[in-house]
């Protein structure tokens, strides 16, 4: 188990001012935290049969962007924070394939378009639930991720190393409160008021109101994100009250900002 190393991968971290960095050992998939879990193929350790620890990384999704969604403000956010996930894990690999310690970057994502989703909505390594075995979170209603710094407005990839990191503990408290705002306001009823997995996002609505919406260049959605209680970054941004979604009256200048960013740029 390599100490100076994990300082070192940390370090690196900050250098790309990365907010949250998680490592999970190879072990951690094997026990699985709730059923269903996902079968042994998804395992890190089946994709990459080196791999001894995942490194994941979160970066956040600003909440005032994500609050004029659909909009192509929202979209372009999406995927600055995509490609700055894709490009910093595949440095972190390099970072430590230079060390000798053979390492890969997992893409964020991992699929062509919303053709193959609506074909097969599963990727082939589950960032989520590396996420949470990485201690950077739990589950809410939503299906997303929560973390006590961004609630689920963050996106995470993953580095598979062969070097023995030491693992971070997971994290024991329950963050989502079940308010169910996720489920009320998914345009697409798409959200069920179940704890996952229980309660699995209906994919095909989901991936359908996303293919609407990318007709006309505003995808993703992300309400079920933006509407999530959870999260410091609510306080940062003044928005604890979560009625400024529902209560048009009482937050004027807002409502004002996000209809002018949603006039412009999509089709
Ligand atoms: C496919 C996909 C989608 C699909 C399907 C969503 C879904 N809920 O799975 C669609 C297009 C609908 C979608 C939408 C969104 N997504 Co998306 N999506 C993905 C993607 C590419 C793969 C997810 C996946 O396949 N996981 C695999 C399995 C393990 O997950 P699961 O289905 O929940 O698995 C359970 C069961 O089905 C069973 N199981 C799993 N696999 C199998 C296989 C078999 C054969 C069997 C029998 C059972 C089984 O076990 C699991 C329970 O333990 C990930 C990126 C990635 N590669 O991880 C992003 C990701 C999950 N999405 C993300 C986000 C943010 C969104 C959106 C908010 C859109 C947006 N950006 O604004 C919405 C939210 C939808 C929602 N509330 O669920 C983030 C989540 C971040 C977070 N904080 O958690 C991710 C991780 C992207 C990232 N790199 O950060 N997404
Ligand atoms: S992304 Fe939008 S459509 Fe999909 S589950 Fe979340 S709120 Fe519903
Ligand atoms: S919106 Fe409420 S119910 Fe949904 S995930 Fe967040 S805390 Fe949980």
């Amino acid at each position: 188990m390599s100490e100076e190393l994990l300082r070192a991968v940390r370090k690196r971290c900050k250098k790309m001012e990365i907010p949250l960095v998680g490592v999970a050992n190879v072990e951690r998939w094997k026990k699985p935290q709730f059923q269903p879990w996902m079968p042994e193929e998804f395992y890190p350790q089946s994709i990459f049969p080196q791999a001894k620890s995942v490194i994941v990384i979160g970066l956040p999704v600003s909440l005032p962007v994500l609050e004029t969604s659909p909009s192509i403000y929202y979209r372009e956010l999406y995927n600055t924070v995509n490609a700055l996930l894709d490009q910093y894990t595949y440095r972190l690999a390099n970072f430590l394939n230079e060390k000798g310690h053979p390492s890969v970057f997992v893409p964020r994502d991992g699929y062509f378009g919303i053709k193959a989703l609506l074909k097969n909505p599963v990727a082939f390594f589950s960032h989520r639930h590396a996420a949470l075995l990485a201690g950077l979170g739990n589950f809410g209603t939503n299906n997303m991720l929560l973390t006590p710094q961004y609630g689920p407005r963050v996106r995470f990839g993953s580095v598979f190393t062969a070097a023995e990191l030491a693992p971070d503990p997971l994290l024991r408290e329950e963050l989502c409160t079940r308010c169910m705002r996720c489920v009320k306001m998914c345009p697409a009823q798409a959200q069920d008021e179940k704890d996952y997995p229980e309660g699995l996002t209906d994919k095909k609505s989901c991936t359908a109101y996303s293919a609407k919406l990318a007709s006309q260049g505003i995808s993703p959605c992300g309400i079920c994100i933006k509407v999530c209680p959870v999260g410091e970054d609510r306080k940062l941004y003044g928005r604890e009250d979560g009625s400024i979604y529902s209560r048009k009256d009482r937050f004027p200048e807002e409502q004002r900002a996000w209809k002018h960013v949603q006039r412009y740029g999509g089709l």
